[in-house]
């Protein structure tokens, strides 16, 4: 198939999912046409099935807010017909899916026909998609997408919550390459440089926005450290980023914190970490908990959407209500209380990290690819 993969070629887990999918269909023999405003951060190699068209926006004086979406409608216009694309399949539906749609209405009155399937990740839904100012074209968006995916059921079942959808939706959920975490060595210099004195080691990985309530893991870090040697990584940047230097420097905990940035390599830091720490107010699927638990990491997070699909409650890590600090703290302390409690979760994290690989999840999307084609 010739397939256009339109998503954010940013760190979140949307971009991350896009182009890991793009990736291994590529790998598959697909021709896979990657469409976004910059290069995907992993879309390092090129094969000879991968190409990037890139949206670019001028900033005529008159935009107070440049056009994006109607350059990027343009874009695809101009991709399916001159690379005789097949499908198109955008990840995050604001404003990807209604680009998608008039796309495909301006090609209609050419005599092409291009079927597109949207793929929702979660705050496209649960908060952006929410607001009222974004609600009737994400509705018709949805309800014009030729398939529809959604990461998890919790976000399925948000999806025909808050909006009219009378779309089947279809969940296949995110996805990690287990051999790419197999294949990594644990990297003991860096554990040492972190850790010297064979500390435990903390980490929490996300965009730092105040969904991810990052205070909550410096909180909780706080009382982890309280009762036994250990460090706390913070990998990723954002909006909140002052708040956690703030806390640590009033809770006197700079000395055990380390601010990594944006990493590239984060397979590479997880395997060196004991514990994951998610303590997010909403979280469609999350990703980063199922990218700890490949690299062998239990994860402590909150209960909130569809996180339950993905860490299971005294098995992978536990599971705690929004801001019950306490509660998170306490079942931190039992998975660190001893190598052999740690190295079990270590273990059944791992397991179940197994059932989200490439390898079972990228047949349901061609099988939907298929589908798709064949109704169209
Ligand atoms: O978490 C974010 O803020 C980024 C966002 C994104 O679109 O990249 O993540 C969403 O999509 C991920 C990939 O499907 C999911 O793993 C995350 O749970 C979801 N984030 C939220 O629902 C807050």
């Amino acid at each position: 198939m010739n397939i256009g993969i339109v998503l954010y070629p940013t760190y979140g887990g949307s971009g991350v999912v896009g182009t890991e999918l793009g990736k291994a269909l590529a790998d598959k023999g697909h021709k896979i046409h990657f469409i976004t405003y910059r290069q995907p951060v992993k879309l390092e190699e090129f094969t000879a099935n991968i190409s990037y068209h890139e949206v670019r926006v001028s900033d005529y004086p008159l935009f107070d807010y440049p056009p994006y979406e109607l350059v990027l409608a343009s874009k695809l216009v101009d991709v399916v017909k001159y690379e005789k694309l097949d499908l198109l399949h955008v990840h995050y539906a604001i404003p990807h899916a209604s680009a998608a749609y008039m796309a495909q209405q301006i090609l209609k009155t050419e005599g092409i026909e291009i079927p597109f399937i949207t793929t929702l990740h979660g705050t496209d839904i649960t908060l952006v998609g929410k607001d009222a100012s974004f609600e009737p074209v994400i509705t018709f968006a949805i309800n014009q997408s030729n398939g529809v995916t959604a990461v998890s059921e919790s976000l399925k079942r948000e999806t025909y919550e808050h909006f009219k959808i009378q779309n089947g939706i279809d969940v296949i959920p995110n996805f990690i390459c287990i051999k790419q975490y197999e294949e990594v060595k644990i990297d003991h210099r860096l554990r040492e440089s972190i850790a010297p004195n064979g500390e435990r080691i903390i980490i929490h990985i996300s965009n730092f926005r105040k969904v991810k309530r990052v205070t909550d893991v410096v909180k909780v870090f706080a009382q982890i450290r309280a009762k036994m040697p250990a460090k706390l990584v913070m990998v990723g940047d954002g909006p909140e980023r002052n708040k956690i230097e703030q806390m640590c420097r009033t809770l006197g905990l700079c000395g055990d914190l380390q601010m990594m940035g944006k990493v590239n390599d984060t397979i590479r830091v997880l395997s060196v970490a004991d514990l994951f720490i998610l303590p997010s107010e909403s979280e469609s699927f999350g990703l980063a908990a199922l990218e700890a638990m490949a690299a062998k990491t239990p994860v402590i997070s909150t209960n909130t959407g569809g996180i339950p699909e993905v860490n299971i409650d005294d098995v992978t890590g536990y599971m705690s209500n929004i801001g019950d600090v306490d509660d998170m703290s306490a079942n931190a302390l039992k998975i660190l209380k001893d190598d052999e409690t740690l190295n079990r979760f270590k273990k059944d994290a791992f397991e179940q990290a197994k059932r989200f690989d490439l390898g079972k999840i990228l047949p349901q999307y061609e099988a939907l690819y298929e589908r798709v084609l064949h109704r169209h």
